[in-house]
Formats: C-alpha cells, structure tokens, sequence
C-alpha cells in the first residue's frame, strides 16, 4: 500500500497588483501543484487590499500610496519539498509569471511568500520562516483565518489574537472572484 500523505503543511500567501490579478493568482496556484511533492490542501477567499507600508524604517517604510490594490490569498498545501525547494518553486513561479508581460523593468504581476512551514522557525539569507511580517499583515492574517481559524504562527502565537489587533480597513472580501485548485 502506498501512503498519498505528504510530511509537512505548508502555508503560503499570494499577492497580485498588477495586470490580470485574479488570473494571476490562479496561475500561480495552478504551477504550485503542478509538479511532484505538493499537495493542495485548502485556498481561502480573495482579498482585495490597499498598499500595505510598515511602519518607518521597515523593509516596508516606502510609499505605496501610488500603488493599485492588491488581489491577496493564502493557500495551504501538504508538501514534500523541504522548505529551501518549497522556496526554489515558488521562486520559479514569479519568474514565469513576471515575464507574462516580456518587457524590460515590468512591475511584478505575483508575489508567492512562505508564511510558515510546519512549526519551523529558522533564518538563513535565503529564507525567513515564518514570514518575517506575516504578524502584522491583515491581508495575510485574514484569508488564512478563514481557511484556518484555530491557526498559530510560531514564535507569534494564535492568528485569531493577531488578527484582532490589526486594524479593519484597507481589506475587503471579493467573494464574487473565486480561487480554485
Ligand atoms: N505585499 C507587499 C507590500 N504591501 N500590500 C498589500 N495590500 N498586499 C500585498 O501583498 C503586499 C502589500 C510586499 O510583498
Ligand atoms: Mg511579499
Ligand atoms: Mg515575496
């Protein structure tokens, strides 16, 4: 008998702000689990979001207020690949993706980001897992708790708790776009 049980759970979130979102976003969940060792496992709800800026001094302290809005989900996946191939995937996914468009400097249509992998917590130059500010991130936080509402981020604690100390706007549901596996 063959076991179909994948070793780690992996949750990843995706982003798009740029040219077809949605269609985007499906694409890249469709190379996700397009080729051996991951297994898709749930797909939240789509987000529409405003530019999200951390606070000053942060990666994220640049004005993105020129910005469109963002189509944001999470996904979470069974996996086989450690979290260094997960990345090379996902890695590989952007790639093709940003080159949808073939020009020179494009804006990136897709943004895929490891949030946590099983309960893992390491760092390296390659990689920060969990996700360095998925704490802080209402449009990682949100679509993740509705797929998974008893969720913990290690080291942060239960997203429910996280979630309710981040403010409400700036994120909206679209429940009339539809991601699917
Ligand atoms: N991603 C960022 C920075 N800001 N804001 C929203 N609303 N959604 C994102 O996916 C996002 C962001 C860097 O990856
Ligand atoms: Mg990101
Ligand atoms: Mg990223």
């Amino acid at each position: 008998m063959t076991t179909t049980h994948s070793v780690h759970r992996a949750v990843l979130a995706f982003g798009s702000n740029v040219g077809e979102r949605l269609e985007s976003l499906q694409a890249a969940m469709d190379a996700l689990v397009d080729a051996p060792g991951v297994q898709p496992l749930s797909i939240s709800p789509v987000y529409e979001t405003r530019p999200f800026g951390g606070p000053a001094g942060s990666a994220e302290s640049k004005d993105l207020s020129g910005q469109d809005d963002y189509l944001n989900a999470v996904a979470v996946i069974g996996t086989d690949l450690t979290p260094q191939q997960l990345l090379i995937r996902t890695q590989a996914i952007e790639q093709a993706l940003h080159r949808v468009r073939a020009e020179r400097w494009a804006p990136r249509t897709i943004d895929v980001d490891i949030i946590v992998y099983d309960d893992l917590q390491m760092h390296d130059e390659e990689l920060t897992v969990p996700h360095m500010r998925a704490h802080e991130r209402p449009f990682v936080l949100r679509p993740w708790h509705d797929i998974e509402p008893e969720a913990v981020l290690p080291g942060r604690g239960p997203i429910a708790e996280l979630l309710a100390r981040l403010p409400d706007e700036g994120i909206e549901e679209r429940s009339d776009l539809v991601l699917q596996w």
